[in-house]
């Protein structure tokens, strides 16, 4: 009676006996090794999933060339026609599949639904993309000749994604690369294999129905041994990366070595600053959502609050009474303000980042804990915590996915957006602020250095419209909207001489 879990996993097609070989597109061939998903809900076993084998693997890459062969054949709004009904079926499958990602990964059932969400929304942007796929005119130097660039299919493009959005970051990859004419081979976490298998559930039966070959979507289950054979592969020419800046240096490093396109959406170490022309409860709302929502584990969770001298004590008295309201229990549970944490590793990455940062000289505003008792047996629930730091702190230059909060002062601007942006990371961030001339100035080249840069909002709960993603050691790629989608197509230029004559371009002469 788990909040309806059971109902929702049936519905789903995931029985927790060998839960698939029933999807029409090719994900597995192995004969003997399973992938167990537990829930940091309640430390239960949900199924076991089959994990890929190299020969396995074999198989997927050799079919997702064929299907590829077919598929950039179909006209680009054809393949919007699809995207838009795999947007409609997840429209039917939104509660479902929102209490599977809560269940499986842990964050609330509100915001497991909001995920589903991010996936309707890209598909509809993946749809109007399908007629707006854009090249450029030029005008050419040379008398009767025209110049312009088409926008191409790359290819099989490999989605590796991360736990903590284990289905909308796929989405944002595969809607775009769909309607772009590439095919995918997606890599999920092995921590939420499940909400993977029943996205593929959900979208096999729609490209069969249309008569379309097996391979434009497959899944690959299993450990980074998997990930290498994808990242080593030159047969695939785009890796879409999402996770730790550890992994993404390694697959940075990798598909370089072939010369392979990589787009990587790594950590984030986001902070907002407070201004003293804030509107407080703003700034107290947007910091609590953004420090504990998904209990800190969204790469754009708010790490660092950078607060104004004159505020500051106003700003911790409050963050501190908001803390002790928050409700920490299943996620499913909507009474709940908070859920666990992904697994015991994390827990204890989690404890050891406090440890750092009180050996550093950190003071508590309101102290960790790990959570114990009825409710609790997963051992995966702790206490969003709040820490008086200083920006240089090793472990306040890490990011941690857990929900840590770091008080930091400041006196003047300049020295806030230094503050800022002294970390290796550069994806998200906020200034709140009523001041235009501050707003203004956060916004401005001489401002944050973040991919995402926000103005009275926190810094977690980006839209899809824009292009997703940060500098640094975020690792530079973007996702999702805007012109995301050119990184998932070859550009070429095109050079038509309908004149009677052959001139040579900068004017050279070659005559015999
Ligand atoms: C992520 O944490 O990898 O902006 C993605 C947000 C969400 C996506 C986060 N829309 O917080």
């Amino acid at each position: 009676s788990n909040f309806g879990i059971q109902e929702s996993l049936n519905r789903l097609g995931i029985s927790s006996q060998n839960p698939g070989t029933s999807t029409g597109q090719v994900w597995i061939n192995s004969q003997s090794n399973y992938l167990a998903s537990y829930s940091p809900v309640d430390g239960k076993k949900i199924a076991e999933i089959q994990v890929t084998d190299n020969d396995g693997y074999e198989a997927v890459v050799s079919k997702s060339q064929q299907a590829f062969e077919i598929w950039r054949q179909v006209p680009a709004p054809r393949r919007g026609e699809i995207v838009r009904e795999i947007g409609n079926a997840l429209r039917e499958v939104k509660a479902d599949l929102g209490k599977l990602v809560s269940y499986e990964m842990g964050k609330s059932y509100q915001e497991g639904l909001g995920e589903v969400q991010e996936m309707i929304d890209i598909c509809d942007f993946a749809v109007g993309l399908s007629r707006q796929l854009y090249g450029l005119t030029m005008h050419s130097e040379r008398p009767g000749h025209r110049m312009y660039e088409q926008w191409h299919p790359l290819g099989i493009v490999g989605i590796i994604s991360a736990f903590n959005f284990p289905v909308a970051v796929w989405s944002w990859n595969a809607a775009i690369a769909w309607v772009c004419g590439d095919v995918c081979i997606w890599k999920p976490s092995e921590k939420a294999p499940l909400s993977a298998l029943a996205c593929q559930k959900i979208v096999a039966p729609i490209f069969e129905k249309h008569g379309m070959p097996e391979g434009i979507s497959s899944l690959i289950v299993g450990d980074y041994q998997v990930g290498e054979w994808m990242t080593q592969d030159s047969r695939v020419p785009l890796i879409s990366a999402t996770g730790s800046t550890r992994m993404g240096k390694i697959v940075g490093k990798t598909v370089a070595e072939r010369l392979g396109r990589s787009l990587l959406e790594l950590g984030g170490n986001n902070a907002i600053v407070i201004s003293e022309h804030a509107d407080l409860d703003m700034a107290i709302r947007g910091a609590l959502f953004g420090a504990v929502g998904t209990a800190g584990q969204r790469c754009t969770s708010t790490r660092r609050l950078i607060i104004q001298e004159n505020v500051y004590e106003e700003v911790k008295s409050r963050l501190a009474s908001a803390y002790s309201k928050l409700v920490i229990g299943n996620p499913l549970d909507e009474t709940n303000h908070v859920g666990p944490l992904i697994d015991r590793d994390a827990v204890n990455a989690y404890l050891s980042a406090i440890e750092k940062v009180k050996a550093s000289g950190g003071k508590a505003v309101v102290a960790g804990g790990v959570l114990e008792g009825e409710g609790f047996e997963s051992g995966c629930y702790v206490l969003p915590a709040i820490y008086e730091a200083e920006n240089h702190f090793e472990i306040v230059q890490h990011e941690t996915f857990a929900p840590i909060l770091y008080l930091i002062k400041y006196k003047i601007l300049p020295e806030a957006i230094a503050l800022h942006n002294g970390v290796p990371q550069g994806l998200s961030s906020a200034i709140m602020t009523l001041n235009m001339r501050e707003a203004e100035a956060f916004l401005s080249h001489v401002g944050s250095d973040c991919g995402i840069a926000n103005v009275n909002i926190g810094t977690s709960g980006a839209e899809i419209g824009g292009a997703f993603g940060g500098e640094k050691e975020t690792g530079g790629g973007r996702e999702s909207g805007s012109d995301a989608w050119k990184a998932y197509m070859r550009r070429q230029t095109n050079t038509i001489n309908y004149s009677t004559a052959l001139p040579l371009a900068q004017g050279i002469k070659f005559d015999i």
